[in-house]
């Protein structure tokens, strides 16, 4: 069994609705406790022109790296989320593999820690409340030291984030 950090995103129609509804699959698929975030509303980092709703949630997995992946892809879908055609498109939902236990993983589907997750407030503040003792895997650098390091950008706490 494995420690898996997700980090959830949602810039499109009921943004809080979409967050819960990945929660509650996150909570469906987990073989032990699950820890989730607050909600924290950020400005977009990128083209996208929407307010996004963003949040991490940790879950205990007994399935691959790959099966994860595969799963999240498979809850987007649920969710709503067209393929996209743009990259960076407004989506109703997203859900990155931050950390799977310590692996480190460079395939072509698959990227973990997620690339660039070091340089966004929006996957770090939320990571740094359900996991204060988050290290990266690579570096060991402590999450405050990531913090320190991290552009800054527009982003506040909302509300807690609960199932459906
Ligand atoms: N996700 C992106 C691109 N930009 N900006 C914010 N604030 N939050 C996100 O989740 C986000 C983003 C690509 O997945
Ligand atoms: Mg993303
Ligand atoms: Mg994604």
């Amino acid at each position: 069994m494995e420690t898996a950090i997700i980090a959830l995103g949602s810039n499109l129609g009921d943004r809080r609705s979409h967050l819960q509804f990945a929660l509650s699959e996150l909570q469906a698929i987990s073989v032990g406790p699950v820890v989730a975030s607050s909600i924290w509303e950020s400005e977009p980092v990128g083209p996208s022109e929407h307010l996004f709703y963003n949040a991490a949630v940790s879950i205990q997995t007994n399935l691959s790296p790959q099966e994860l992946f595969e799963t999240c892809k498979s809850i987007e879908k649920a969710a709503g989320r067209e393929p996209a055609r743009i990259r960076w498109a407004a989506r109703v939902l997203d859900l990155d593999i931050i950390r799977y236990g310590d692996l480190v993983i460079h395939t072509e589907s698959l990227i973990i820690p997620h690339r660039e997750y070091q340089n966004r407030l929006f996957v770090l503040l939320p990571v740094q409340e359900i996991c204060p003792d988050f290290t990266d895997p690579v570096t060991n650098t402590p999450i405050r030291d990531l913090l320190r390091n991290c552009p800054d950008m527009n982003i506040q706490p909302v509300s807690p984030l609960d199932g459906l």
